[in-house]
């Protein structure tokens, strides 16, 4: 097993011997000398090969991408870019590598569908990699801090019998003689779980939409942040545990992926205090601020009405997030707990112009529950399950979820929500 990272590898080992195992990332060959960027998944080190006529023809003739075992002895770095650097004794070549697709290196830049048919090559890219560290470190920070706060982490099923977020957009699934698809989130079962006395889960899982359009912000498969409990007096509680989520989120990355950050040349935002409006002061701001009178009878928000609505937060609160909590009712699920007759105790999350979340109270009262479900038009026997449980001790409850591709791509400012997923799977995308 190979037991040396690059990134362990210091000041203090000048003068040692080390083998080190990593991919081929560069070749320059200067003068009489050969230099080699070693790459793996913890960083990047120059090996130099000189003197050698033998060692520096096998040199000459590496690929990039060639998986290579070389020894060699630590060295003061002469370049500036790194104090070390390695000096090479022997090069064993692991595994050949083909010539790439792909320019790696950042230098020649390729289409985004040209990276996402050569993706394994393309996720080679320092770029990439850190992308993913950042996300990780978004899911990792998301499970401390709800652990820290009482929550279990759940796993639901991806298979299963109803719609939750609207009929439309499912994806049917193949499932012995039962009519079946894929979730749509982990909203029905999460709330069971508050209900059967677990109180407080979360749970990091795909959900997929069979959405057909072909957008900048949608995917059919992506990450799910999900957050449900029990006792809350309404959807206030849930804004004031999304504020601290998110900044502990913010906090964490500042923190843990310094490196990452300073690599894709972002910055963390500060967030103190994040700004909450009503949907009906949100449309006021539309009509009135903005003065775009089309708003006016609107009962969702579209793109551009996200994109003002931070512009608004941003210039009157210095935010780049925005709370928009009190949505109407016709336009969000049946689950909704309303607040009167038109509107629901539902919330987005706003984030530098996008929708990055949606949460809200919940109904736990059975005949309500029945009832929205039929105003919706639909069918309470396909329900059957779910409204039972709502029999049998279900407490005042809520929660919301942040989609994970979304969140990345706003804090790197990533152009397409295409960049924030491994392997993003699209109205034309099933492969890779
Ligand atoms: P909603 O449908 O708004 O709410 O989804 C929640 C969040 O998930 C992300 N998201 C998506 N990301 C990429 N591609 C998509 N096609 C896509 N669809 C959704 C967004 C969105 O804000 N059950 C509720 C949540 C809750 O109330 O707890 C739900 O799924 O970031």
């Amino acid at each position: 097993m190979k037991d040396l990272l690059i990134k362990d590898l210091s000041e203090e080992d000048k003068g040692k011997e080390v083998t080190l195992r990593a991919w081929v990332h560069q070749i320059r060959p200067l003068g009489r000398l050969i230099f080699i960027i070693l790459r793996d998944c913890s960083g990047m080190i120059q090996a130099v090969v000189k003197e050698d006529p033998k060692l520096l023809d096998f040199a000459k003739k590496l690929n990039l991408e060639d998986v290579v075992e070389v020894k060699g002895t630590v060295i003061p770095s002469r370049s500036k870019i790194a104090p070390i650097e390695v000096q090479v004794k022997s090069i064993k070549i692991l595994n050949k590598s083909s010539p790439l697709p792909l320019d790696i290196s950042g230098k020649v830049p390729a289409e985004l569908g040209t990276r996402l048919r050569y993706r394994v090559v393309d996720l080679k890219r320092p770029e990439n990699l850190a992308i993913f560290r950042i996300q990780a470190e978004l899911m990792d920070s998301f499970r401390r801090f709800l652990r820290s706060k009482g929550f279990i982490e759940v796993s639901t099923p991806k298979i299963v019998a109803m719609s939750t977020e609207g009929g439309a957009e499912l994806f049917e699934v193949k499932y012995f003689e039962y009519k079946t698809y894929l979730a749509q989130s982990p909203q029905i079962y999460k709330q069971l779980l508050v209900i059967a006395g677990f109180e407080r889960v979360y749970e990091v899982g795909h959900a997929y939409r069979a959405e057909k359009h072909n957008t900048i912000r949608h995917l059919n498969e992506y990450i799910s942040l999900d957050v449900e409990m029990g006792f809350i007096d309404n959807e206030n509680d849930l804004i004031s545990l999304e504020e601290k989520l998110v900044k502990y989120m913010l906090k964490s990355v500042a923190e843990n992926c310094s490196h990452e950050l300073k690599l894709l040349n972002v910055d963390i935002p500060t967030v103190d205090r994040i700004p909450k409006f009503t949907f009906p002061e949100v449309i006021e701001i539309l009509t009135e601020y903005y003065n775009i009178p089309e708003y006016k009878d609107q009962t969702d928000l579209d793109p551009r009405g996200e994109e003002l609505i931070c512009q608004y937060a941003k210039e009157n609160y210095d935010c780049e997030f925005a709370f928009v909590d009190l949505f109407p009712l016709e336009g969000r699920p049946f689950y909704t707990m309303p607040y009167d007759s038109k509107l629901g105790r539902s919330f987005d999350l706003l984030f530098r112009g996008l929708e990055i979340s949606t949460g809200g109270q919940r109904i736990h009262r059975y005949d309500l529950l029945l009832k929205r479900i039929k105003e919706k038009g639909l069918n309470p026997e396909n329900f059957k399950y779910y409204l039972e449980a709502f029999k049998y001790g279900a407490p005042p409850h809520g929660g919301f979820a942040i989609g994970a591709e979304r969140f990345t791509m706003k804090l790197l400012h990533l152009k397409n929500i295409r960049e924030a997923s491994l392997f993003p799977r699209d109205r034309y995308r099933v492969t890779p």
